[in-house]
């Protein structure tokens, strides 16, 4: 079907898992979309597949024939592979005769940054607009959670489109609203998208929205091994407690699919749970180690995020790992547990990851706010994570709990210091210390569940031991530290018995 004059509201590049599934969703929306894909012939099957849609699809075999096939001003959705091929598209774009107030809409998973430098180095030539899209295939075709970033006034321009085929919530109980079917979206309820802020704003936070969801997925994780391994439970036992945890605090898409994928049998053996026949060997995209590596950059102590990127690293040295079972001496296996104290276990798995769960997320927020110190954003976590409670991975009913904790206090330090989380910590920290202690006693490695706890202690304990490093840093390199008697900012050296110290810089 060639595009015969400028009839589409909007465009769409890239018709890969992404792209083909969010432009159905828009034109399910009664949006007419005009789409296009490098390689025509994909671009071609895709409109063969979808011959009849609520908004019309007009396949474009050109980039030419794709912009005059859109109403002026453009909106042109780019969801091809991050990295280069955003600045291909873009410098081809232009050259197909893009108008400057045409605007562009990068809907991958771009770096931040990136982004910043997208919108300044086109700015003569076109509006760069960058959004934050979570949810997968499913999101993207029945409702994502969308993180929008740019100029407000292009928002303006994307914001009906991204209002309308969003994730939907329940007005008054947060829940995701269901039943989105092929040419039948959800049409009332919350939409998950508002404006985040300017330049890279969108794509900063859906970084940190991938790397809390690097720690959900790594301490439920840690949660199945320790009642695997620590309580001796089978994977239809498994799934039976994640299914009782999905009805209480720990409600959430993350916790849901566990409990399904921990009664899936192996298609190929089916005597077998799916997940014992699947390599513990972990893949990652780039997202956690981004949010990690900004946490570093930003001195915000992110630890569970980074435990959780290593331990995917750690996951893939299996060959490794299989070496050094056999060399390295560890704790025997648990007994088996029953009765009491099996079921007061299980329990204390439960609280242990809640409370690391919030120590995730204030982690995740924190480094928000210090970004926005950093590039003059001013986010509203309310509704960040108002954003999160549809159509993304992170999804949960714990989320509703974050927005009625900035609602609460828009200048909320940390997440913890909200009476909500206060309280969640201080009744369910016994039981998470006794994981933990079990965890280590008996040989068990739970990165995230130690390092959150880590976390916990480190943000609460008002003396730590930096005083004795400042003085070691002193000592060797007259590194200068403070004194507690002294105002903040004010150095002092000195002179330290051993003569011949060697000036070293660390
Ligand atoms: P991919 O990231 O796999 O990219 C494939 C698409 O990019 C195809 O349409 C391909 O065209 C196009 N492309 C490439 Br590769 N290089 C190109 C170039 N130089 N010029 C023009 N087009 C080019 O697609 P995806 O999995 O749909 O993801 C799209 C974006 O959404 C990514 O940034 C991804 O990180 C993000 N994202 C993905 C998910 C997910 O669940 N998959 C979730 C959330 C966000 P071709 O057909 O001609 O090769």
């Amino acid at each position: 079907m060639a595009a015969q004059q400028a009839s589409a509201t909007v465009g769409l590049i890239g018709l890969a898992v992404m792209g083909k599934n969010l432009a159905l969703n828009i034109a399910d929306h009664g949006f007419d979309i005009a789409v296009y894909n490098r390689t025509t012939a994909v671009m071609q099957e895709f409109m063969a597949e979808n011959p009849s849609t609520p908004g019309k699809l007009v396949g474009c075999s050109t980039l030419e024939e794709f912009i005059a096939a859109i109403k002026k001003p453009r909106v042109i959705i780019i969801l091809v592979k991050a990295g280069p091929a955003i600045d291909a598209v873009v410098e081809q774009l232009v050259a197909a005769g893009l108008d400057k107030n045409d605007i562009v809409i990068d809907a991958g998973n771009s770096l931040w940054t990136d982004t910043i430098r997208r919108e300044k180095q086109y700015a003569d030539r076109l509006k760069f607009f960058g959004s934050g899209v979570s949810g997968g295939e499913l999101g993207a075709r029945f409702g994502p959670s969308l993180m929008p970033g740019g100029d407000p006034a292009s928002w303006q321009h994307l914001k009906p489109i991204w209002e309308a085929i969003a994730a939907k919530v329940d007005a008054k109980t947060g829940k995701p609203l269901a039943g989105a079917e092929p040419g039948h979206p959800i049409t009332g309820g919350v939409p998950c998208t508002s404006y985040i802020g300017p330049n890279g704003a969108g794509h900063y936070v859906k970084m940190v929205h991938n790397g809390i969801e690097y720690v959900d997925m790594q301490l439920i994780g840690e949660a199945y091994d320790l009642l695997r391994r620590l309580v001796g439970m089978e994977p239809q036992e498994l799934s039976d407690i994640f299914t009782q945890w999905n009805a209480g605090d720990l409600d959430s898409y993350l916790i849901e699919i566990t409990a399904d994928i921990l009664r899936q049998r192996d298609p190929v053996k089916p005597r077998k749970y799916l997940v014992d026949s699947i390599l513990d060997a972990a893949g990652q995209k780039g997202t956690g180690k981004w949010t990690a590596a900004n946490a570093l950059d930003m001195g915000i102590p992110a630890n569970s995020i980074a435990e959780a990127v290593f331990a995917r690293c750690m996951s893939a040295l299996k060959d490794e790992r299989v070496i050094a079972a056999k060399k390295l001496s560890g704790p025997k296996p648990p007994a088996r547990k029953a009765g009491k104290a099996r079921k007061d276990l299980i329990e204390a798995v439960r609280q242990a990851l809640y409370c690391s769960k919030i120590c995730a997320y204030a982690q995740g927020f924190e480094l928000m706010r210090e970004a926005q110190k950093e590039y003059q954003w001013q986010l509203d976590f309310g509704s960040i994570a108002g954003i999160w409670r549809g159509g993304c991975i992170i999804r949960a009913r714990f989320l509703q709990k974050i927005t009625d904790a900035y609602t609460r206090n828009k200048g909320l330090v940390n997440l913890m210091l909200d009476p909500y989380f206060n309280k969640q910590l201080r009744a369910g920290q016994k039981p998470w210390r006794r994981v933990v202690s079990l965890a280590a006693e008996n040989g068990l490695p739970s990165p995230a569940f130690m390092s959150a706890l880590a976390y916990y202690d480190g943000y609460r304990t008002a003396v730590l031991p930096a005083n004795l490093l400042q003085a070691q840093r002193d000592y060797f390199g007259a590194h200068t530290y403070e004194r507690v008697d002294q105002p903040r900012g004010k150095f002092f050296h000195v002179d330290w018995p051993l003569p011949n110290r060697p000036q070293l810089d660390v």
